[in-house]
């Protein structure tokens, strides 16, 4: 487990926001930048896909985003990259399920916050195991900004995990936008995890602020 208290963990996962530079049309710094002004809780540095950026300007990228996080004091984890989290120092780290094996990310990122991608209950239950500090639920919605995501599921894993009482804090994400976010979190969702709804958005400042009051009840 990280050292981020349950209650502080659901807080961060409210507004989760995550972006590469291939996520947008505007300068992934600049899209940040607007996010963070206008209420992310948390950022993922989500580096894939077609053109994504490798080696030297990856690091920097990651690196110059990180240090916008720190201004408005709003945590950093890594998509994945586990040698580039601890280089940089990240606040923590989040994997697929096709990714590194959970047990050993967390050995290798000691108190860090881990997040993992779950599918099943039998999934949740794993991650649980080896010390996730959330879980990731998806795609809730169709998206096409995960080339490779599974079957569109909608909230039922989130109430299965709810009904079973099961106190591990829960991001949904998949083509969730500020009309169909609050469902998810009707469901149990401690927050919603989104791409496009910020980065492709016109005005990313204005969706962030549009989509924290939806998940916040204030809409
Ligand atoms: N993971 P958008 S869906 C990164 O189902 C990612 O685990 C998913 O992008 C999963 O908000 C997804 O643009 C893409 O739909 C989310």
């Amino acid at each position: 487990m990280s050292t981020y208290t349950i209650e502080r963990i659901k807080e961060l996962l409210k507004v989760y926001f995550i972006m590469g530079s291939n996520n947008s049309n505007l300068a992934p710094e600049y899209v940040l930048e607007k996010a963070l002004k206008g209420g992310i809780s948390v950022f993922q540095f989500r580096e894939k896909g077609t053109g994504a950026l490798e080696g030297e300007a990856k690091f920097q990228l990651a690196k110059r985003m990180q240090e916008l996080c720190k201004q408005y004091d709003v945590p950093f984890l890594v998509n994945d990259d586990i040698e580039l989290a601890i280089a940089l120092d990240a606040d923590g780290v989040h994997i697929g399920q096709e990714d590194e094996n959970a047990k050993k990310v967390r050995n290798l990122i000691g108190n860090k916050l881990l997040g993992v991608s779950a599918h099943s209950i039998e999934e949740v239950n794993a991650a649980i195991e080896v010390g996730a500090d959330y879980i990731g639920i998806g795609p809730i919605y169709p998206t096409s900004t995960k080339k490779d995501a599974k079957a569109v599921q909608g909230t039922t894993l989130i109430q299965k995990i709810k009904e079973q009482n099961l106190l591990i804090p829960i991001v949904g994400i998949g083509g969730i936008n500020s009309d169909n976010a609050f469902p998810v979190i009707q469901a149990g969702a401690d927050g919603v995890a989104i791409i496009s709804e910020i980065s492709m958005a016109e005005n990313p400042y204005e969706q962030t602020k549009r989509l924290k009051k939806v998940v916040l009840g204030q809409a």
